[in-house]
């Protein structure tokens, strides 16, 4: 799976599975059809997301998805995952770039139609774009509602992947299909599921 065909990009959020339930869980997201891995580790130091970091990887090599690192260039870098992805306070794609270096993945997180712009010119290779609901991954951000997505879609969607992220679930995502969305991050709603691999199927049955 190539970023520029991925239309459901799941993250491994520490704050939702313990350490411990890492690999079987991704194995589940794997297994139920994810298209991209991040390994997000917010609350977690670095040596926890490394020692993650290191066994998701070989899971995600051995089923061709791109494996991305949230917010840490230097240890994508060490772990030669495939990418990074950082927020809009983690400095330029330039000092990213120079970390990771050519040939890796480069996400930057946007949360309106000019942070996206900005982005797209700045050269990032995808962009997140929400949160279009609020929700209890990242608190505190209002969300941003729905209007914006098929701009983003007509502007930047059709020239580097553009995954709308942010309260996304099987009750949501109709709207967010039917506003333009072709691509999604989807968190809570798979790693708070019953049953992971089949409610990442069902996510993929309603993108494909
Ligand atoms: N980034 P859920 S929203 C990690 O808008 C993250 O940049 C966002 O989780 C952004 O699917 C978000 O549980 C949380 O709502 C997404």
């Amino acid at each position: 799976m190539s970023l520029s065909s991925a239309r459901l990009y799941c993250i491994l959020d520490l704050d939702y599975v313990a350490q411990t339930e890492a690999v079987r869980v991704t194995s589940q997201l794997l297994e139920g059809g994810a298209d991209v891995l991040q390994l997000r580790g917010k609350n977690h130091d670095v040596e926890t997301i490394r020692k993650v970091g290191r066994l998701l990887l070989l899971l995600c090599r051995e089923a061709g998805v791109p494996f991305i690192i949230n917010d840490y260039p230097d240890l994508a870098a060490e772990l030669d995952a495939d990418g990074v992805h950082i927020g809009q306070d983690d400095g330029s794609l330039a000092k990213a770039r120079a970390v990771v270096g050519e040939g890796k993945i480069i996400g930057r997180s946007t949360h309106s139609l000019e942070q996206a712009r900005t982005a797209l010119a700045a050269g990032f290779d995808y962009i997140g774009f929400g949160p279009l609901f609020p929700t209890p991954t990242k608190r505190g951000r209002p969300g941003i509602g729905l209007l914006n997505i098929s701009f983003m879609e007509e502007e930047i969607g059709s020239k580097i992947p553009a995954f709308c992220i942010g309260g996304i679930t099987p009750a949501t995502l109709p709207e967010v299909l039917a506003a333009g969305a072709r691509r999604i991050v989807v968190v809570s709603a798979l790693l708070r599921s019953p049953d992971i691999r089949s409610a990442t199927h069902q996510f993929k049955t309603l993108l494909a």
